[in-house]
């Protein structure tokens, strides 16, 4: 069974790692103009390193929940038959097992340059880093998608999705476009769609089943439904 899954930040919440939207949101202190956007980084470069710093450094103290690892039980028992995108820039399906994880709106432990489109894995600071070690540039970028920026890997989503035969959203508020689009796309193509959240999303509508939860129980659930079933 071909299967395409999205998450977002609700599939971390349980592992410490803040999301943007809930009470205690990434962006409450910070307006997203001000921190995850080209301009911001342009006009403010500081800023912006400091807040992907201190979200990389925090890596270091969070651990993969059931969730994680019932995704990569999953990728266990389907293979190829699975695609993996995740709007997350952490690193916990990786350590929770997955090994095919297609991050699309980019990832902490990796730096881009911005002169040479170079990418190079990072988990330091970027704050004051050393010049572009392909082409000399001290251009260092956190090698995330912003507002305004093109998403990774959409012409692999966008197969997957229209090919699919389940689409899963896990932990994700549907607020950010194109990924909150996918859901009508694998819908129009006649998938059967499920939104896995812990409370309906603003896209929760457009999912012909919706199970309102923590991520840590309804996924390993679902999980073993999809394999055994
Ligand atoms: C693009 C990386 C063109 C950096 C991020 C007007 C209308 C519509 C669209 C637009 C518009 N104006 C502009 C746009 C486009 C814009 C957009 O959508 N804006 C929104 C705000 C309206 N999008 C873009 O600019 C994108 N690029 O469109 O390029 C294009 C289009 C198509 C094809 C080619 C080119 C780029 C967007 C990427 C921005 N970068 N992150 C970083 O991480 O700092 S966005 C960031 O927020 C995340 O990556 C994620 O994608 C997004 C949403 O966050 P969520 O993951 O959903 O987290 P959130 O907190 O919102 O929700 C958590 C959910 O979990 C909640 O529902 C909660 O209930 C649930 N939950 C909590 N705890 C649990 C739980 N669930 C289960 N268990 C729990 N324990
Ligand atoms: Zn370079």
């Amino acid at each position: 069974m071909r299967v395409v899954v999205l998450t977002g930040a609700g599939i971390s919440a349980e592992s410490g790692v803040p999301t943007f939207r809930d009470a205690d949101g990434l962006w409450e202190g910070h307006r997203v103009e001000d921190v995850a956007t080209p301009q911001a980084f342009r006009r403010d470069p500081e800023t912006v390193h400091r807040f992907y710093d201190a979200r990389r450094a925090a890596l270091a103290s969070v651990e993969p929940n059931p969730a994680h690892e019932a995704l990569a039980a999953l990728e266990r028992a389907l293979g190829d038959d699975l695609l993996l995108v995740t709007q997350n820039i952490d690193d916990l399906h990786e350590r929770g097992g997955s090994t095919d994880v297609l991050h699309m709106h980019g990832r902490l432990r990796s730096a881009l340059c911005a002169a040479c489109d170079a990418r190079v894995g990072w988990d330091g600071p970027l704050l004051g880093a050393p010049p572009c070690a392909a082409c000399g540039a001290d251009a260092l970028r956190p090698d995330v998608v912003w507002f305004g920026e093109v998403p990774l890997g959409m012409e692999r989503i966008q197969r997957a999705v229209a090919r699919c035969e389940v689409f899963c959203s896990i932990g994700t508020s549907g607020a950010v476009y194109p990924a909150a689009g996918f859901v009508q796309y694998a819908a129009a193509y006649g998938a059967h769609t499920v939104e896995l959240n812990l409370v309906p999303s603003e896209g929760t509508a457009h999912f012909a089943e919706a199970r309102h939860g923590p991520a840590s129980r309804l996924v390993p659930a679902w999980v073993a439904e999809i394999t055994t079933g």
